[in-house]
């Protein structure tokens, strides 16, 4: 770590015209300060561009620089927080801000005038709440009934799962709250699943492959919005898979179920769920081409007929279809969007957030757009509206 901060030191230096020779003596007394001088943990500042002069280092935050104020031009940090610097005091967002990455070395130009100095978890949370809190804003009505899926909490509101760019996860009960229920380590996951309960005790669970060994892990709902302590569903092997959705119960055993693309040779496949957070031995249920699909949403039982369905988007033409379930089987597909879907970045089955007891779309777009399509229960959608702009998160589900 100390070698490879100092190979980036010796990088950025050559850039500021330092010699390398007064790094790599970093570690002797040097003749003078320099940007080899910011001790590990630290956030460190100096009045020049070139690293020489003064230095001043902190790692808590700071919300006045007192004689420092206004006069920071060459920053590093060299904590493992992520820095957000303010042109106003007490992190007052009012005016505009900056921010250095952990390890980072920053020039900071003649214009800035930095006032304060806070270090948080991610860039979203530079931020402070209020006014803007670290995750987006979820409003939701209360569903006549249990939808089985989508709700995490048991009050008939859809919730919805959000993953940081630092690795949390957050809960969003639907009243533009939320709360950390993973307090870190989940952006090690590639697949992020949820829909409905696998442990057999009727609270929903989340599902999440972990993208270094292939293994499926299970994420015990605990019924009041957060998850307990995860079990082994899958030892390995997931990774061989393109796509991964949980679709309810489509084998007809009132379990949930799981279904996954192979991505060598683009079959579908259904896992059953042994109801106690297992999974049974999987069956062939589409014998080619489901490569084509780049999103599979399990969006419970939009055509009103009882079985949950799923939608697919087409990835050479962006349409949305859906593939009504049958037992042990898919039906023949019908179109639900003609186009467009390949714009969204996540597509979200959260159950019934209109309040009318069939189940809904919500649509995270590339660009941010939040949009919300109530489903119409013929197994369409009603056109999009949309509600929120939904700031890059690292997931949504
Ligand atoms: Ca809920
Ligand atoms: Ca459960
Ligand atoms: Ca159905
Ligand atoms: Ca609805």
């Amino acid at each position: 770590m100390r070698r490879s901060l100092l190979r980036r030191l010796g990088s950025v230096a050559l850039g500021l015209g330092l010699t390398s020779l007064a790094l790599f003596n970093a570690g002797a007394t040097p003749a003078h300060a320099d940007v080899g001088d910011c001790p590990s943990g630290y956030f460190c500042a100096w009045q020049t561009g070139n690293g020489s002069g003064s230095m001043l280092k902190f790692n808590t935050e700071r919300p006045t620089l007192g004689t420092w104020a206004g006069k920071l031009r060459l920053v590093m940090n060299r904590t493992s927080k992520l820095a957000c610097l303010y042109e106003k005091p007490d992190y007052d967002v009012s005016a505009s801000y900056t921010y250095v990455e952990s390890g980072t070395l920053l020039n900071l130009s003649e214009g800035r005038n930095i006032q304060s100095v806070r270090f948080v978890a991610s860039l979203q949370d530079c931020e402070p709440p209020p006014p803007t809190p670290p995750f987006p804003h979820w409003t939701t009505d209360t569903s006549p009934r249990m939808s089985g899926f989508g709700d995490m909490n048991a009050d008939r509101k859809a919730d919805v799962l959000v993953r940081d760019s630092a690795g949390r996860l957050w809960f969003l009960p639907g009243d533009q709250t939320g709360r950390i229920i993973g307090t870190g380590g989940w952006n090690a996951f590639n697949a992020l699943i949820r829909h409905g309960d696998f442990s057999g005790d009727g609270r929903e669970d989340v599902l999440a492959r972990e993208a270094a060994t292939g293994k499926l892990w299970l994420y015990p709902g605990s019924g009041t919005g957060g998850l307990g302590a995860r079990k082994l569903i899958g030892s390995g092997g997931w990774n061989g898979m393109s796509r991964i959705a949980a679709v309810g119960d489509l084998s007809g055993d009132n379990r949930s179920d799981l279904i996954a693309v192979e991505k060598a040779t683009g079959k579908l496949w259904l896992y059953p769920g042994s109801g106690t957070g297992g999974l049974g031995a999987r069956k062939l249920i589409g014998s080619g081409g489901w490569n084509g699909m780049n999103a599979l949403v399990g969006v419970g039982d939009m055509n009103s007929d009882g079985r949950p369905d799923l939608y697919a988007r087409e990835a050479a033409t962006g349409k949305l279809w859906l593939y009504p379930g049958r037992t042990g089987s898919l039906g023949a597909r019908v179109l639900v969007g003609s186009g467009g879907w390949n714009d969204v970045r996540f597509i979200v089955s959260v159950g019934d957030w209109s309040g009318d007891g069939r189940p809904d779309l919500l649509a995270v777009y590339n660009d941010d757009r939040f949009y919300q399509y109530a489903g119409l229960g013929t197994g369409g959608l009603s056109r999009g509206y949309m509600t929120n702009n939904w700031p890059a998160r690292n997931g949504t589900f």
